[in-house]
């Protein structure tokens, strides 16, 4: 991998800086309107890495109108729908090309091993574009039959400048699974990238540019929440937001959409997500998924199986198999390929509590603290249940967490209740399978569930129980863009990904055509 100065020369940009780091907007990049930056730090070691322009939501309204004026001339309705999917194909090529330096850059700005990005964020990321790209002149709405005197058909149309704001576990991928729906359907978007990850999305906007897409088509600020992200989510010419993050945010941004002119809302949000692990598991197998169920990604993923059942039949030797795997489990420099587990992505995340609106029911009226991953960490220590292993920071430099496993939990504790996004799980016994599906949905989140057993009629009876939008049986955390992904309960609205992720883009226009009904 490229050692990083945000300036190292690459043949194919023709002696320009290999990153530009303004706000982009209608083709361009520039200055934030207040001409402000933010420092993006490298979570390896907690150095700045370099400084990106702050957007403001007086760039929100530049991008807004640049979104806009794309719109009603050179795409949506005004482009020849393959146009769309051509354009798209040619991003996806461009990313393919640069697929090192994408997975570099995800490394450097997020902390994940550099294997791991080009594996299971770069690849997929690709693979999204020219999935959707493949849609692009397949949107298509149907012809309703009602009688020989109407014709009445539907036109799925694009709703028009959309707005998408995006965490920073997958920052290109979440980008990918954003903008593919919404580009092949053919709105415009106003997106704003997290302002601890924004590296792989400035890269894009340049790949944007050499594809093809028109000025104003895709724009990107890199900003924070409670500016640029409230005010894309009150922004009266944006239609939709699209939104991944905490369900706390997700609350704040429906919130604003009802205030300002009911934007449709879709959220992707938290998850506690169970793993149960039958007793007619296939035990090395089951081992190894509920390992990278947990710590893939620095346990940084939505659907992460951070409670892990165990059949009381087999509990202790799964427990004994999973101790082995996770000792051997390398923690430290994403660039070691040796090493399963890198950073967290940011002090915040590793140990700064924040004070917010938070309860477990999510009350809007209970103020306390929401707890970081070495709080969370502490507070599994502090209530009483058993730091199996791990539950320490590892080294002395940069956001470094040992994989920890908490057993003997109590179903109250907050590591068992609340979403922890780190690498620590809990390992909980259980003796029915009545019992087993009732403790598993008890949960305020839905967004995924594993199951590992080789009865599939146990497995599948299982699935259907479980008040969750995914269902693994014998994997875990293989999400997929051709297969629809989000949640049930407080785990968000909507779906991504597949051919579900268009319609959260298109308005329905239902057209009446009278072919002889007389008025009289
Ligand atoms: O999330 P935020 P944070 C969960 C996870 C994590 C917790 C907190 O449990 O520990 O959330 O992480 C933007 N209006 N997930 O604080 O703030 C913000 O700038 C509009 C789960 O980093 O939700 C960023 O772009 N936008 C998750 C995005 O929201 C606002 C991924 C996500 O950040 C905003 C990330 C506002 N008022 C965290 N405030 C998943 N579902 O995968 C912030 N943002």
């Amino acid at each position: 991998p490229p050692t990083f100065t945000h300036e190292f020369n690459n043949a194919s940009f023709k002696g320009k800086s290999f990153l530009e780091t303004g706000v982009f907007i209608d083709g361009k990049f520039a200055d934030g309107s207040d001409k402000t930056t933010i420092d993006v730090i490298n979570p390896t070691t907690g150095k700045v890495l370099c400084e990106v322009a702050e957007a403001t939501p007086k760039d929100v309204d530049l991008a807004v109108k640049a979104a806009q004026k794309a719109f009603d001339t050179v795409w949506g309705l005004k482009a020849p729908a393959d146009r769309r999917g051509i354009v798209m194909n040619k991003l996806a090529d461009l990313m393919e090309a640069h697929l090192d330096e994408l997975a570099a850059l995800e490394a450097l700005d997020n902390g994940k091993p550099f294997s791991w990005a080009k594996m299971t964020d770069v690849n997929p990321a690709i693979g999204t574009i020219r999935y959707f790209a493949g849609w692009a002149d397949k949107i298509q709405g149907k012809q309703i039959p009602s009688g020989e005197e109407k014709l009445a058909y539907t036109r799925h149309e694009p709703m028009g400048v959309v707005g998408q704001i995006i965490p920073w576990n997958f920052p290109l991928l979440m980008l990918t699974w954003k903008i593919g729906p919404a580009l092949a359907t053919g709105n415009t978007i106003v997106m704003k990238c997290s302002e601890f990850t924004p590296l792989t999305a400035l890269f894009m906007c340049r790949l944007s540019v050499q594809a093809g897409f028109p000025p104003g088509v895709f724009n990107l600020l890199v900003g924070y929440g409670e500016t640029v992200g409230a005010a894309i989510s009150s922004h009266m010419d944006i239609q939709k937001v699209a939104f991944t993050g905490s369900t706390i945010v997700g609350r704040k941004i429906t919130e604003a959409a009802a205030k300002s002119n009911l934007k449709s809302v879709t959220l992707e949000l938290g998850g506690k997500s169970p793993n149960i692990i039958f007793d007619d598991c296939e035990m090395e197998q089951a081992t190894n998924w509920a390992t990278f169920g947990i710590f893939w990604n620095q346990g940084q993923v939505c659907c992460a199986g951070t409670r892990v059942f165990v059949h009381a039949k087999i509990y202790d030797e799964f427990l004994q198999k999973f101790t082995e795997k996770i000792k051997n489990l390398k923690v430290g420099d994403p660039f070691d390929n040796a090493n399963y587990q890198g950073a967290q992505v940011s002090q915040q995340q590793y140990d700064v509590p924040s004070t917010v609106f938070y309860s477990e029911h999510f009350s809007i009226d209970s103020f306390c603290m929401l707890q970081r991953i070495m709080g969370y960490i502490q507070s599994g220590k502090s209530e009483g249940a058993t730091c199996h292993i791990g539950g320490e920071r590892h080294g002395t430099e940069g956001y470094f967490i040992q994989p920890t496993i908490f057993t003997d939990c109590k179903p109250d504790m907050k590591i068992v209740r609340e979403e922890i996004f780190g690498p620590v799980g809990v390992v909980i016994k259980f003796d029915d399978d009545e019992d087993v599906i009732r403790q598993a949905n008890d949960t305020t989140y839905g967004l995924a569930s594993a199951i590992f057993s080789q009865d599939l009629n146990r497995a599948i009876n299982t699935a259907n129980r479980l008040h969750a939008g995914t269902v693994w049986i014998n994997s875990i955390n293989t999400a997929d863009f051709r297969v629809p992904f989000g949640g049930y309960k407080q785990s968000g609205i909507g779906r991504e990904s597949g051919e579900y992720a268009l319609n959260n883009y298109t308005n329905i226009k239902a057209v009446h055509v009278n072919l002889g009904t007389k008025m009289i």
